[in-house]
């Protein structure tokens, strides 16, 4: 009898080690794919686009991160409209993934289909840009950087260096005249950009310094750009000292307007941007461009961590920032080859 209660024992006891091993462990396994309830993880992923050389990194991270995580992405690609992210979500419910994640191309709009991710018990993690909702628990966890603090040290630096260089402004007045190039209307890192920017200014001893003399969206895009700034140009080709881009591909575009109205960018207008892509330190590197504010599209890793975290049940930051820096064009040659964007 013994024996036998010995050996219903034993046998007992592997089926229990055999089920924690497998079973009802949500917990994504150290190597290779990770795991939520013993299968793999899926998380649906809407990204708003392909609308610039950041955003082509950041879909990069974000792939490249979910397969060396062992996480299956369900990738969907908004074509810049709100709308189809909407439906994508929608989409990923259906399907029940494990977990979403986002990129609100705007603010705005998405309390209603975040609900839904809710009740269907799905967390959602929002990326890159922000949200606003009138109940912030319908997201988990943001992924980021901080357009204010960008904006900020858009007019630090433009200020310490117009004063380093002892410039004085084109037109013959006693003002700096700014033109700025603004991204996607409606979303939180133009909001944030122009902010900050506008706030720095008033705050600084310099204020009266500068004038913003037009201000107008560029949608992030390269052609966009050289469009607004060859209209900016042909009303004021000779009073323009300073363009401020919310992004790199805008003040990219906006190069080759300036040069076309016969003007030198990087001396007859002095250039700033933001995302501290590839190509704004080639054209740093040529001289055409002063300055660009880092802003890391590199999410991946950290996104795909935090989802892990997040269906493994641990807690997690509500806002998880990446690092970024200020790359001025006397850093440009030796900082392009270190850099992965
Ligand atoms: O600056 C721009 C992209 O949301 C921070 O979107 C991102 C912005 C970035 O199109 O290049």
């Amino acid at each position: 009898m013994k024996k036998i209660l010995a050996m219903l024992l034993a046998v007992m006891m592997m089926v229990v080690a055999a089920g924690c091993g497998g079973g009802g462990d949500k917990a994504s396994s150290g190597s290779g794919a990770a795991s939520s309830g013993g299968k793999k993880i899926t998380m649906g992923f809407s990204q708003i686009g392909a609308e610039s050389e950041w955003r082509t990194a950041n879909t990069e991270s974000v792939k490249k991160a979910a397969e060396e995580a062992g996480i299956e992405l369900q990738f969907s690609d908004a074509q810049q409209k709100q709308e189809n992210q909407i439906k994508a979500i929608r989409s990923f419910i259906a399907q029940g993934v494990d977990i979403i994640a986002f990129v609100p191309i705007v603010e705005t709009g998405w309390d209603t289909v975040l609900k839904e991710a809710k009740d269907a018990k799905i967390p959602v993690i929002v990326v890159d840009r922000d949200v606003k909702l009138a109940d912030d628990s319908l997201y988990v966890a943001k992924i980021g950087t901080d357009s204010l603090t960008e904006g900020k040290n858009v007019f630090k630096w433009i200020d310490e260096y117009m004063t380093k260089e002892n410039k004085k402004p084109r037109g013959g007045t006693d003002q700096f005249q700014v033109v700025v190039l603004e991204g996607t209307v409606g979303s939180s890192v133009a909001n944030g950009r122009q902010k900050g920017f506008k706030d720095e200014m008033a705050a600084s001893p310099n204020a009266a310094k500068y004038n913003i003399l037009a201000s107008q969206t560029g949608e992030f895009t390269r052609q966009k750009g050289q469009e607004v700034m060859e209209s900016f140009l042909k009303s004021d080709r000779d009073k323009i000292d300073i363009l401020f881009a919310h992004n790199d591909d805008m003040a990219l575009g906006a190069i080759q307007a300036i040069e076309a109205a016969g003007l030198k960018p990087g001396k007859d207008i002095t250039i700033i941007s933001i995302d501290g892509v590839k190509g704004i330190f080639q054209a740093m590197i040529e001289g055409k461009a002063n300055c660009t504010v880092e802003c890391n599209p590199l999410q991946g890793p950290v996104l795909m961590e935090t989802a892990k975290k997040i269906l493994n049940g641990e807690k997690v930051e509500k806002m998880v920032y990446v690092p970024e820096g200020v790359f001025p064009a006397d850093v440009a040659e030796k900082t392009l080859p270190e850099r992965k964007y």
